[in-house]
């Protein structure tokens, strides 16, 4: 099929596409000016809902005309944003626009990264024949002074991805090729000429893509994170959407962090910087707590200086907030698993599978968790109600040469024993590889923190993964002398440390959630 060229009206409206059940959502950013040339893909508009923050972009090449929104304007799916001018005088058309979906391939090259060269790869996370979505993170760079992901630039299969943690790349590197769906260049300007030019509408869908400005000078790749940014006055901060949302994650105000990227762009490093300085009450707004003060250790000693790794700088504000907004009480107790032991070593040998502790406990708190349904919940952020989930997805604190991470399982309910051990050794695996995407670790409504495998026989005070409202510390099984009315008798005794938020749960509910779920792992061998 051999596209033909017709001179076509050019101008056409530019309207808000498909952002799922989101009505009124608020314009934060505007982009583009009138007069200024945009390359298809180039961000136009961003918006912002409670939970995502989506850029809307070019659905073709083109000069903008007109703006017909402000910043704040709250709009919803098929409102006017602006109207642009198609570039070119000419369009090729496919005459049957049923055939022109095809399946192309292009080329993902590390973006435009500023003037750092040979930048270490630390995080792949999709490997060749993943399906990936339009900016799902491909790979993760770190300079010395910012991480940087590397989204893809279309929804697409990965073919001949080339990357692996340690590798160094520089900007043009080949990544990989994606093969997407979406209609080819050609047939998506078909259907730009066949839908009305003048007075029509269209829409593209959301990306976080590049500044408009510097669209026309990067190559179609995944650009965004790192291309210099050309915001105007009155506008937010400059961050990328990934920044934004993970701002948003932590609570900060971004109009109040200096931004160290080029031309003032807020890094996740700055994030973090500002959490840290306001945990230590270095920052307006901060928690109040006196600083711990700067000590030069050097003048009592030898001493080296070892950086952080960047999983353990991202956990320590997670716990510091978790720590500091949760008031926490812990709960300890025994749970006698001799008979659960011993089930599990026949278990284990039946079904060729290996059971731990860890998933024969998550089966006894799901079954908890459904006697107790505060404990499957959250507390909403104005702290007016309680969110009770009708899933239950538990996360475990597993332990990793980089830090603490906590995957999630999935529907515990509707899983048994054998799959629930198949499915933790798997995410544990990929968590010591540093393999886990980060949706293996969203969701949780309760988590799991085991110490057993590594010799602590006492309780300990595990912190409640806010915004989930408690956790279970695990401690190593010894074998203790019970009274059991008439002779002491050797048990194998489970020492268990339940943390929980006490705005939610009070002490006499947690004493009852901690002798069901006793009595449920108690019966976990029964099936
Ligand atoms: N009592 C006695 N033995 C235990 C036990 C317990 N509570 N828990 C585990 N074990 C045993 C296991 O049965 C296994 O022994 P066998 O090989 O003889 O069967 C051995 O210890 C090793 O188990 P494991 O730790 O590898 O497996 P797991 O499923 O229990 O735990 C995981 C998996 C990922 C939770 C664990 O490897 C881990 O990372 N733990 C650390 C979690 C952590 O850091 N928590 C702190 C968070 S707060 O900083």
């Amino acid at each position: 099929m051999t596209p033909r060229e017709i001179a076509v009206a050019k101008e056409f409206i530019v309207t808000v596409p498909d952002i799922g059940d989101y009505k009124d959502v608020p314009v934060i950013e505007v982009l583009v000016k009138p007069g200024d040339q945009v390359e298809k893909d180039a961000p136009l508009v961003v918006l912002e809902s409670e939970k995502a923050t989506m850029e809307v972009p070019a659905p073709e090449a083109g000069v903008v005309k007109s703006i017909r929104i402000k910043l704040g304007d709250k709009v919803t799916q098929g409102d006017a944003l602006l109207t642009l001018e198609l570039a070119g005088a000419a369009v090729p058309v496919i005459p049957s626009p049923a055939k022109v979906a095809a399946s192309r391939v292009i080329e993902v090259t590390v973006p435009d990264i500023g003037d750092y060269k040979d930048v270490p790869v630390i995080e792949v996370l999709v490997k060749d024949g993943d399906t990936v979505a339009k900016d799902a993170t491909l790979a993760v760079l770190e300079s010395e002074k910012a991480t940087m992901e590397v989204p893809a630039p279309e929804a697409g299969i990965v073919r001949g991805f080339k990357l692996k943690a340690g590798d160094k790349v520089s900007q043009g590197n080949v990544i990989c090729s994606l093969e997407s769906s979406v209609p080819a260049a050609g047939a998506t300007q078909a259907k730009t000429s066949s839908s009305p030019q003048v007075g029509g509408t269209k829409s593209a869908p959301l990306s976080p893509a590049k500044p408009a400005s510097t669209a026309a000078k990067a190559p179609q790749t995944a650009g965004e994170f790192l291309a210099p940014w050309t915001a105007q006055a009155g506008q937010l901060p400059h961050a990328s959407p990934s920044i934004r949302k993970y701002a948003r994650e932590l609570g900060v105000d971004l109009a109040k962090v200096k931004g160290s990227g080029p031309k003032n762009r807020i890094t996740r490093e700055d994030v973090q910087g500002f959490v840290k300085k306001a945990l230590t009450g270095g920052a307006s707004g901060g928690a109040g707590i006196p600083p711990i003060p700067a000590v030069d250790f050097a003048q009592f000693g030898a001493i080296e200086t070892k950086p952080l790794a960047r999983i353990r700088k991202i956990s320590a504000a997670y716990l510091s907030r978790a720590w500091l907004n949760v008031p926490h009480v812990t709960q300890h107790d025994d749970a006698d698993i001799t008979e659960l032991e011993a089930w599990r070593k026949t278990e284990s040998e039946k079904t060729g599978v290996k059971l731990t502790l860890l998933p024969l406990l998550m089966k006894a708190v799901s079954e908890a968790l459904k006697e107790f349904p505060e404990f499957n919940a959250s507390l909403a952020p104005d702290g007016e109600n309680l969110i009770l989930k009708k899933y239950c997805h538990l996360g475990f604190a597993a332990d990793t040469p980089g830090g603490l991470v906590v995957p999630v399982v999935r529907e515990v309910w509707s899983k048994n024993v054998t799959q629930l051990a198949t499915e933790c050794g798997e995410l544990a695996k990929k968590a010591r590889d540093g393999k886990l995407k980060p949706d293996e670790m969203k969701g949780g409504c309760f988590s799991i923190s085991s110490l057993g495998g590594l010799g602590v026989a006492g309780g300990f005070t595990p912190i409640v993964n806010a915004p989930e409202v408690a956790i279970l510390g695990v401690s190593r099984a010894t074998m203790k002398p019970v009274w059991d009315g008439k002779a002491f008798a050797p048990r194998l005794m489970l020492p268990l440390s339940l943390s929980y938020d006490h705005r939610v749960i009070d002490g006499a509910f947690a004493a009852r959630f901690v002798v069901g779920l006793i009595k449920r792992i108690g019966e976990v061998a029964k099936g």
